[in-house]
């Protein structure tokens, strides 16, 4: 109805910008290339582009670290091209959604220049310095990207916090100078008709500045749920502040990406009255194939825990927040890879996971090339990596003795690259004239747009056919949640209620055939009508049926 927010019916596709369509052949992506593409995504059906940072960056972390929040990335193109990118994008009807990363910023930004040159700059309480303690860091946190979170600066001997890499100083937020010129930035940005902003660990820019030591991991999240830096003290402070200086003003989508962030702190977080996000990404269903201490240590995932995370998302926020959706995105593994079978049954999985996601309640993610079923990829040295966070962690691993086949093991199954290769746009590669800047994943041939486009059974038309779905049925957006056989240790079933009309959505997360019993599913004797399968034949009248390798459907009674 009228008061709905457009963005609980939408369907977000994510461009990683550097990886999706070089449009001047040096090998890299740019955005007159996104503008080539965009009559692609139409087709595909999404209503909103998240792109990835596309402002000035020496890209030590690829974009993620801003040198200038109001120029283009030199590499991506110009400020025209940008508002060109916004004129077709909204002539087609889709939005496009910025990248804001404010947790910090780069090294190479003028704002870190003046501030590291004294103490008494104008900038130095834009960053957060503090002393070491007989030659030792303030204290023990780590980065994420490896070593110390805190690096010493020769000028004034004192050191500055970097959550992430050293070129990525952590912004001060206490400051409110500081806070202003963001919210001042933001406008500028939302000013130019874009569709709101993606927000980097956006729930990281509060933190206990007592700064005690902590974990040693800086994702360890404590058995109580705090940690030392994530939902910090002043968060939902300085969201409501945000949003009364400058969100308020426009009908924009706000996603918040919350690390270590629970069902109860994203009830606070989206819930509309509070004033704060929309909706946030959280990581429990991305951590449950890893050990305790890192996503290094791989761990098998348990379907059963799958399930109970979603629940407990899926129940936690209906009717009081908002869900995304999503699988995939430029720091994760592919999900064809992960969760389905990217060998004897690519396609069956692609379908059933893509089915699995974007029947749940909430907005959907859709990241470049998994309408595909792009997968991972194996490089065979360390060489051919290009993430920072990789890198890093080899290093380190390799200073600890550690072999380089079992590192190799953790990259090619947890690595960020293997969401970074470039686009599969033609059987012979269609990304580049040139050398790519990352080397192409090499089963390219299988794997591209144009043969998907081709091929009427393709994952392609899966995802274009959910999309549509959404579009016309309320229940997908508004139903309530039910999990069904929550101990199966292979399917996933469940249901969506909505008044009178009841959908149910069997998923097979394995190689095996499994018995579904209608009765278990309390629809014996119903007869079911076919929504959306990525098998043919459905026998739905008797009183059982075999689901079959990586099946999926939904029905509806
Ligand atoms: O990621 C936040 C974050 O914590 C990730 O680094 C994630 O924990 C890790 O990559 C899992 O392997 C955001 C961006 O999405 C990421 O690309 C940036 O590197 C990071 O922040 C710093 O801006
Ligand atoms: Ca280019």
């Amino acid at each position: 109805n009228g008061t709905e927010p457009w963005w609980k019916r939408s369907v977000v596709y994510q461009i990683y910008p550097r990886s999706f369509m070089d449009s001047n052949g040096d090998g890299i992506g740019d955005l007159q290339g996104i503008i080539s593409k965009l009559d692609y995504l139409c087709k595909l059906g999404i209503d909103v582009i998240w792109l990835s940072p596309i402002y000035d960056s020496p890209n030590d972390d690829n974009g993620y670290d801003i040198r200038d929040y109001r120029a283009i990335m030199r590499e991506f193109g110009t400020m025209a091209d940008f508002e060109r990118l916004i004129k077709e994008a909204k002539y087609r009807g889709i939005r496009i959604v910025m990248d804001l990363v404010v947790n910090h910023t780069s090294d190479e930004h003028s704002w870190f220049i003046e501030s590291r040159k004294s103490t008494s700059s104008k900038y130095r309480d834009f960053y957060i310095w503090r002393e070491g303690k007989d030659g030792a860091p303030p204290n023990n946190w780590g980065s994420i990207f490896s070593g110390s979170a805190w690096e010493r600066d020769e000028k004034t001997g004192s050191y500055y916090l970097h959550l992430f890499s050293k070129k990525q100083p952590d912004l001060n937020w206490e400051h409110q100078p500081l806070r202003k010129e963001i919210y001042e930035m933001m406008t500028f940005w939302l000013d130019k008709g874009i569709g709101g902003f993606r927000m980097d660990v956006i729930n990281f820019i509060s933190k206990d500045v007592r700064f005690p030591d902590g974990a040693v991991h800086p994702e360890q999240v404590f058995a109580d749920g705090s940690a030392y830096f994530m939902n910090g003290p002043k968060i939902h402070t300085y969201l409501r502040e945000m949003n009364e200086a400058v969100l308020q003003n426009y009908d924009v989508l706000t996603v918040g990406e919350m690390p270590g962030a629970t069902p109860e702190d994203a009830q606070i977080y989206t819930n509309p009255e509070n004033r704060e996000l929309n909706m946030v990404f959280t990581f429990e269903h991305m951590d449950l194939d890893r050990g305790p201490y890192e996503k290094w240590d791989i761990q098998p995932l348990q379907l059963v825990d799958l399930k109970k995370n979603l629940e407990k998302w899926q129940q936690a926020l209906h009717h009081k927040g908002w869900n995304s959706l999503y699988w995939n995105n430029h720091d994760q593994p592919r999900v064809v890879s992960r969760f389905g079978d990217e060998r004897e049954y690519r396609e069956q999985s692609a379908k059933m996971l893509a089915i699995c996601l974007h029947m749940l309640q909430g907005t959907p993610y859709i990241y470049q090339g998994e309408e595909l079923g792009m997968t991972n990829v194996k490089f065979a040295s360390i060489e051919d990596y290009q993430d920072i966070e990789t890198i890093n962690m080899y290093k380190e691993k390799r200073e600890q003795g550690i072999p380089h086949e079992k590192i190799m093991e953790s990259i090619y199954a947890k690595g960020r690259d293997n969401a970074r290769t470039p686009m599969q746009w033609t059987p012979d590669g269609g990304f580049t004239t040139g050398v790519p800047w990352m080397q192409m994943n090499n089963n390219v041939n299988e794997i591209n747009a144009e043969s998907a486009l081709a091929n009427p059974d393709s994952i392609f038309y899966t995802y274009q056919k959910l999309i549509k779905l959404r579009k016309s049925h309320d229940i997908i957006t508004y139903g309530s949640f039910q999990l069904l056989l929550s101990e199966h240790p292979y399917l996933f079933v469940y249901k969506r209620v909505l008044e009178s009309e009841e959908w149910l959505v069997v998923a097979n997360f394995s190689k095996r055939s499994e018995k579904l019993v209608w009765s278990d599913c309390d629809v014996e004797g119903k007869n079911g009508q076919v929504v959306i399968a990525n098998y043919e034949h459905l026998e739905v009248n008797k009183k059982a049926l075999e689901v079959r390798p990586y099946e999926a459907f939904v029905l509806s009674f």
